[in-house]
């Protein structure tokens, strides 16, 4: 080997070692989100408003790249949790200190939708599109179709075919609001009518793990 070819492939190692092992070790690797971070798990207050009043303008893109690391395919389910909770954590501190809204309301639409299935055009019947609720051998209480397109206008039918009884809400803070059922019993059902077009993200108020999401187009 040439002294030269040696001498590159030492200055490559180098670089690798430098730029791409901290990029994968995570945005957590930045020293005030780490901080805050132990802050948040540490339950103390006080430190994550101090943080977050020092680095206030850094804030809305570490978030965005938390939230962007988390979500990355193949990225392991624990370590996927712990940055969307910071990242979570971080956007409502930096929310409170500041007033803006924009970037936890990015986060969470971001994190909903990582969720959801695919969205489906489903056939209105008489202007009426279906969703059940159900339980099927590999899942318990989903909405399904989960993600449906329908037209300004049209009524969306949720029929419960669960053996528990739901109670569809409109997500907080994300999205179009307007959506709220009494309790649904198994067995009966609920409709809505969507006059205004938008993002309508729901969760069953019982269980709040069965996400859906309606697109109300013009
Ligand atoms: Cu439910």
């Amino acid at each position: 080997m040439s002294r030269n070819f040696r001498y590159s492939i030492l200055v490559l190692t180098i670089m690798f070692v430098v730029t791409v092992v901290p990029a994968k070790a995570g945005h957590l690797s930045v020293e005030f989100v780490k901080k805050f971070r132990d802050a948040l798990y540490g339950g103390n207050e006080t430190v994550m408003t101090l943080i977050v009043e020092e680095n206030r303008d850094k804030i809305p893109a570490e978030v965005k790249a938390l939230v962007d690391e988390a979500l990355l395919p193949g990225a392991r389910a624990e370590d996927r949790e712990d940055k969307l909770y910071v990242a979570e954590s971080l956007a409502t501190a930096y929310k409170n200190a500041t007033g803006d809204i924009g970037p936890l309301k990015e986060a969470k639409k971001r994190i909903f939708e990582s969720r959801l299935s695919p969205p489906v055009r489903t056939v209105a019947v008489k202007g009426v599109h279906t969703v059940e609720a159900v339980s099927t051998e590999t899942v318990k209480n989903v909405f399904r179709p989960q993600n449906i397109i329908i037209k300004k206008g049209e009524t969306v039918r949720w029929v419960n075919n669960d053996n528990a009884a739901h109670l569809l809400a409109s997500m907080p803070v994300i999205g179009a609001q307007g959506i709220f059922s009494p309790r649904v019993e198994p067995g009966q059902s609920w409709d809505y009518r969507f006059n205004a077009p938008g993002e309508y993200y729901y969760i069953c108020f019982i269980h709040k793990v069965m996400y859906g999401k309606i697109t109300v187009e013009e």
